[in-house]
């Protein structure tokens, strides 16, 4: 392999190992000699908490942040198995990476224990090197899948959703029983190309940060967000929001931008401005996408008419 992708390799290594430190680790182990030797084993390098039951655990269930689960298949009470299968019926912990540790020789029904759910077992007696390396297999793997998700989801440049989230969020509103009323918005900066001859892609770059940023700052509820169309171009999804409402933030960007005053000198208002296309639907309807080209229509209007405004339309 060339020597600079090992090298990117290594670093992904360390970034994944250094990602698990810290973690919490739960064990339910009802033997105290059993926790103490565990516990000197993975305490060097995660949280451990004990629980002695089942019951125990699942009573502080809702407290608790957890990195991994390490249970013990012999408990007074509940056994590891129906743990695992409850502990996987809460949507909280549903890929919270679980190891079982058995007793005995269980080989007859080890496949009860991949069926409750488990990521992996331990078969007792074993060493402690062992025991420390699938700790950490299991939490690497965690968080490797945990990064992917994000960055199957993030814009790597600005940091908000991307469009493949946007279009999973659409088709969610699109499919609800009761669909709401809905605002969208079309943001398109102005003057971008000229931006980017002028002051460096880089600048350009910090550019689409800083503006993203912004629009951010206009989002006052929890369920408007901001994700990247493409480009310099935004969409930004307002639901339950009236056309009075889209309006008032529409504006609230256009103003803060302004009050922003990101220097640009080919653009004639002098500053880094945005059109924005809208459109306010009363309900979202089944083909999402026919809101988006509504939108589309309308920034096209607002560029036409000059940019550094918006344009919106209800639509009944
Ligand atoms: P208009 O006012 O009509 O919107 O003109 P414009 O120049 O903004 O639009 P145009 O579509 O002609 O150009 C968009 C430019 O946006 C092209 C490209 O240089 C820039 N751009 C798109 N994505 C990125 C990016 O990720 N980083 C940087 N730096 N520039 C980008
Ligand atoms: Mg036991
Ligand atoms: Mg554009
Ligand atoms: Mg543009």
């Amino acid at each position: 392999m060339d020597s600079s992708l090992n090298s990117l390799r290594k670093k992904a290594e360390k970034d994944l190992s250094k990602a698990t430190l810290d973690s919490n680790v739960v064990l339910v182990e009802d033997s105290d000699l059993d926790f103490t030797i565990i516990n000197k084993v993975l305490s060097p390098q995660y949280n451990v908490s004990r629980f002695s039951t089942a019951e125990a655990l699942l009573e502080q269930l809702g407290d608790l942040k957890v990195s991994l689960f390490l249970f013990d298949y012999r408990l007074p009470g509940m056994d590891g198995i129906d743990l695992c299968q409850t502990i996987r019926s809460v949507p909280a912990f549903e890929h919270t990476p679980v190891i079982m540790l058995t007793g005995e020789n269980y080989t007859n029904f080890e496949y009860k224990f991949w069926d409750a759910g488990c990521n992996d077992f331990i078969a007792k007696p074993y060493s402690a090197v062992t025991l420390q390396k699938r700790v950490e297999k299991e939490l690497k793997y965690s968080a490797l899948l945990e990064q992917h998700k994000e960055a199957s989801m993030i814009d790597s440049l600005t940091k908000v959703f991307n469009r493949r989230y946007l279009e999973v969020v659409m088709n969610q509103l699109s499919a609800r029983y009761e669909s709401p009323e809905v605002s969208v918005l079309l943001l398109d900066i102005d003057y971008f190309k000229k931006y980017n001859d002028r002051y460096g892609h880089l600048a350009g770059d910090a550019a689409l940060v800083s503006v993203t940023n912004t629009v951010k700052r206009a989002l006052t509820r929890d369920t408007d967000f901001i994700s990247r169309w493409g480009g310099e171009e935004f969409a930004v999804v307002l639901p339950h929001t009236n056309y009075e409402g889209c309006q008032l933030v529409a504006k609230r960007i256009i103003d803060l931008l302004h009050e922003e005053h990101l220097p640009h000198e080919d653009s004639p208002c002098g500053y880094l401005t945005i059109s924005i296309g809208g459109v306010t639907v009363p309900e979202s309807p089944r083909d999402w996408k026919t809101l988006f080209l509504k939108a589309d229509e309308n920034l096209y209007e607002a560029k036409k008419s000059g940019r550094n405004q918006y344009c919106l339309k209800p639509e009944v």
